[in-house]
């Protein structure tokens, strides 16, 4: 008998709590799995989240950047969802002894204002219905054995989400150009990555738009409170005791964690 999509969901969500890396799904119990069906499963993660009584922060998006597509060896933007239990403050330490092999990238996160509901949404709708941008360090954390997957097999894994570290620094999306956004990510004081906000899809506001349309395909659509992250803007650097990491956005404050 083939895995069912709880099944595939329960068997993700046992190694993230009990923080272990598994084979990827696509190995063991469903070949065949489609980025479809990977939706599926993902849907049976937040069922299986909810009903522990966490609760959705927003959407993400991942794989957005040629960077990361190319690190990743996929070819298409996903998307996720962040919850509650999986923000740290700004200056705040992520433990890891909580987590199984993490990573960092540096995103902008959108503080939606009012519903998004495509077809058809460009950046210019998603930054008028926009309250705030704010930077943030997501940390990623695959389920996968050395972070082997497919792209089916990150969908259902939830785009590996599993931290994410918001800025305390809020800016209208109007006060500046966000494709033009200068970033540095540093550990330890070197610069291990930077980038600028175009390499999110030409400008972040596009990965929001582009959310939206995949949402809509499904009946679903971005919502008022939605605190959406849009994609890595750098490659992802793997997390180790002791580190300092600090992301720079132009125009922003700092944004920081400690690891332990
Ligand atoms: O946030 C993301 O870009 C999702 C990344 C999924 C792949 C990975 O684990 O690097
Ligand atoms: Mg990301």
């Amino acid at each position: 008998m083939p895995a069912t999509y709880k099944e595939i969901a329960e068997y993700l969500v046992k190694a993230e709590i009990e923080k272990y890396e598994t084979p990827r799904v696509t190995a063991t119990l469903k070949n065949d799995l489609t980025v479809e069906e990977g939706y599926l499963v993902q849907e049976e993660i937040v069922k299986i989240k909810q009903a522990e009584g966490r609760k959705i922060i927003g959407p993400k998006m991942g794989l957005t950047s040629r960077a990361k597509m190319t690190q990743m060896n996929v070819d298409e933007p996903i998307y996720g969802y962040v919850f509650d239990y999986m923000l740290i403050e700004d200056g705040g330490t992520v433990h890891l002894r909580d987590l199984i092999h993490p990573k960092v990238e540096a995103e902008i996160a959108f503080v939606i204002g009012k519903d998004i509901e495509g077809p058809g949404i460009t950046g210019a709708q998603v930054l008028a219905a926009t309250e705030y941008v704010v930077p943030a360090l997501e940390i990623i954390d695959s389920r996968y054995e050395n972070f082997n997957f497919t792209l089916p097999d990150v969908v259902a894994d939830n785009a590996s989400t599993s931290r994410v570290v918001l800025g305390n620094s809020l800016k209208k999306p109007t006060a500046l150009d966000l494709d033009l956004v200068g970033v540095t990510m540093s550990i330890n004081g070197e610069i291990k990555e930077l980038g600028a906000g175009a390499a999110v899809l030409g400008h972040p506001a596009n990965s929001i738009a582009m959310l939206a349309n995949m949402l809509s395909k499904k009946g679903e659509k971005i919502r008022e409170g939605d605190v959406i992250l849009s994609g890595g803007i750098t490659g992802a650097v793997m997390l180790a005791e002791g580190d300092q990491v600090i992301g720079k956005f132009d125009g922003f404050q700092d944004v920081t964690f400690k690891v332990e």
